[in-house]
């Protein structure tokens, strides 16, 4: 039986959306012809305190690179995801929240979230924190943590969340870029039935802080697990909690001034702080997330991301909560206690939306039906994924095991930089293509062009670039401009490059290819070659390194280690672990390589560069399609790896 290649809107759906397919072309014509008119309407659905006259204010040029929105307008992020709810809404739940272990969970209403932000805002305050003060966040996935970030934008701090399964060395190079003196921390969060330590990183990291002296660690002891408490640095957050007072007038903010920092891999160099600010991000996170899941209040809406990226920060946080959506906070992991996790908090909490990553899905898929076996699933209206290209077969499993054949799914493609989906499918409106992201949201210009930058036309593939601003789009990244526009401005004049390839097909719907610089995306999280080898060559040991991704089943790429070791130094099992455990440590267990392959050379040009492309094919079993080698200093390398990849297979 062939499977379709196109499921049409469901009939259900039909009238019951905010908008069908007739009514997406319209919006999104209007949203292109009257640009201005759009946003400027598109915003009211915020509340400002100085209402903006000026609504965009933006150019691509690469040495006149600016992007301003609403720039005149005040108002604050936090009032707007809390305090106008509360009056009609006040008792409603704002995060539903779902513990590791099976049976906890806790519902805080909008209510009981503005109180205690406000205090923990007045907390900061004590503390010395003020606007514009960059405020570290690593921590679990419990309601401390969407505290601390509310509290940080009520006071106009800048927040800057490190994912917790960082390591200590990555923190401490995001606290010190960040320059920030004040780190929120908890003892230890709860991950698949185990604790995971975090203050102990912390302490390390502030240790390892090269160019910060880290004055404050705030401290959530969460669970049992003994933490060690530096007097006077370190400060408990119940105490400090229990100290403050409920009123906390929220601070007048520009619409340009900074929300938050969110450091991400690029293929060259450090992680990037990519910066967003205020109104502009709420607008689109707000809009989208109504939109796209298509959110009626009283609906429990549950993205399975970590606030740690920013999937999290804009679906988890700031859009559901923009909106007075009830928003789900999942601490665990998909497959603890067993395989069954996410189908049974969907029926025990009665999700109506589902939102996760194909990774997830891909494991949960590895185990047949077992995963949806016996469970209801009547709860759920629609189901999303995010985070990388979704293969046919997962989207179809995910259809029919958790859709039952009846929900849409929203394959949304975004990134950090452009803080909400840019390419997605509107439940209602599209008929949907499993493994395409389908078609533009509104006020989004995509466009391919050649390696030249020439725009192509009609079904074509090429390199995706953006020829317009949208109000959720970074702004810069942070301390260093020029490197925003080197990154994303200079490889095409006035375009913003996304980084990722992508094919049109003939009804104009978008396929990503997957990314066309030397970034990996390892079950959704985005890494850098560079990052990788910079700290596999900071090892003694190690001469040499490049890294590639390959295809894997799950993790959709895997990261594919090649190793030349220091003259003396001989390979063996115990300098595997030894590397294994030392990219583990310099960035954090998603770092943890499939592949170490020992090198005695690597494929160079003459002037030096490694070529990556045959180190690609080599990894991926394509040795028939290695190209001209022909151009490097030393063919015969090239069959010594070749060599060693099958021994190791
Ligand atoms: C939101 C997020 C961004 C990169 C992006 C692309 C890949 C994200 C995707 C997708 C295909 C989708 N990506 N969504 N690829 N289909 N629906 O994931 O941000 O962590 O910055 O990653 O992820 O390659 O460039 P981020």
């Amino acid at each position: 039986m062939t499977e379709p290649t196109l499921y049409p809107v469901p009939g259900p759906y039909a009238g019951k959306t905010l908008l069908d397919e007739q009514g997406y072309l319209e919006m999104y014509r209007r949203s292109l012809e009257d640009s201005e008119g759009f946003w400027r309407e598109q915003a009211q659905r915020l509340d400002w305190i100085r209402p903006f006259t000026q609504v965009k204010d933006v150019s691509f040029a690469r040495d006149d690179l600016h992007i301003r929105w609403f720039a005149d307008g005040t108002l604050n992020v936090a009032a707007n995801c809390l305090d106008r709810h509360l009056a009609e809404h006040g008792d409603d739940t704002a995060i539903l929240w779902v513990g590791d272990e099976p049976g906890t969970s806790r519902e805080i209403s909008y209510r009981e979230l503005h109180s205690e932000v406000c205090r923990f805002a007045n907390g900061l305050k004590s503390l010395g924190v003020q606007r514009g003060d960059v405020v570290t966040i690593y921590m679990p996935m419990i309601p401390q943590a969407a505290v601390a970030m509310l509290a940080c934008a009520r006071i106009g701090a800048v927040h800057s969340v490190v994912f917790a399964g960082f390591s200590p060395e990555a923190l401490a190079g995001r606290m010190d870029d960040g320059q920030s003196r004040v780190v929120i921390t908890a003892n230890a969060g709860r991950r698949g039935g185990r604790s995971v330590v975090l203050k102990e990183n912390v302490d390390r990291a502030i240790a390892l802080c090269k160019e910060t002296t880290v004055e404050t660690a705030v401290v959530v002891n969460y669970t049992d697990d003994a933490v060690n408490m530096q007097p006077g640095r370190d400060v408990d957050y119940g105490e400090l909690l229990a100290a403050q007072d409920e009123d906390c007038p929220p601070e007048e903010m520009g619409a340009e001034d900074p929300l938050f920092i969110l450091y991400t891999s690029g293929s060259t160099g450090k992680p990037k702080g990519v910066l967003h600010s205020g109104g502009g991000y709420l607008t689109y996170t707000s809009l989208t997330h109504e939109y796209v899941f298509d959110y009626r209040r009283g609906e429990r809406f549950w993205c399975a991301a970590d606030i740690g990226w920013i999937t999290g920060h804009s679906y988890i946080i700031y859009g559901p909560l923009a909106n007075g959506a009830t928003t789900v906070m999942y601490e665990g992991v998909p497959n603890y206690p067993d395989v069954t996790r996410v189908a049974r908090i969907v029926d025990e909490h009665q999700i109506d939306v589902l939102y996760i990553a194909p990774t997830a899905i891909r494991a949960l898929m590895a185990e047949g039906d077992r995963p949806t076996e016996g469970a209801d699933l009547s709860s759920l209206r629609l189901l999303g994924t995010v985070g990388e290209p979704i293969n046919p077969e997962a989207w179809r499993w995910y259809h029919r095991n958790f859709g039952r054949g009846q929900c849409p799914i929203v394959d949304t493609w975004w990134q950090t930089e452009t803080g909400g989906a840019l390419l997605t499918p509107l439940p209602g409106a599209t008929a949907l293509k499993p493994g395409s992201a389908t078609r533009p949201f509104f006020g989004i210009r995509p466009a391919l062009v050649d390696n030249d930058g020439n725009i192509l036309e009609g079904a074509a593939e090429g390199n995706l670039v953006l020829l317009d601003s949208w109000p959720g789009q970074m702004r810069t990244v942070f301390g260093d401009h020029q490197r925003f526009a080197d990154t994303y401005f200079s490889t095409f004049r006035d375009m913003y490059f996304t980084g990722d390839g992508a094919r049109r097909d003939a009804d104009g719907y978008y396929w990503i290819t997957g990314r066309v610089d030397d970034v990996l995306n390892v079950s959704g999280h985005r890494m850098g070659t560079a990052e990788l080898e910079s700290a596999l060559v900071a090892h003694p040991a190690v001469a040499e390194a490049a890294v590639v991704g390959f295809p894997h089943d799950i993790k959709g790429q895997g990261i594919y280690v090649y190793v030349t070791l220091n003259s003396g130094v001989e390979p063996s099992e115990e300098m595997h672990r030894t590397l294994r455990d030392w990219l583990r440590s310099e960035i954090g267990p998603i770092a943890t390589p499939d592949v170490i392959q020992w090198a005695p050379g690597l494929p160079k040009t003459r002037s030096g560069k490694i070529m990556r492309r045959i180190l690609r094919k080599i990894a991926a079993d394509e040795y028939d399609q290695l190209g001209d080698i022909s151009t490097l200093a030393d063919p015969s390398v090239v069959e010594q790896l070749i060599d060693n990849h099958t021994r190791l297979a």
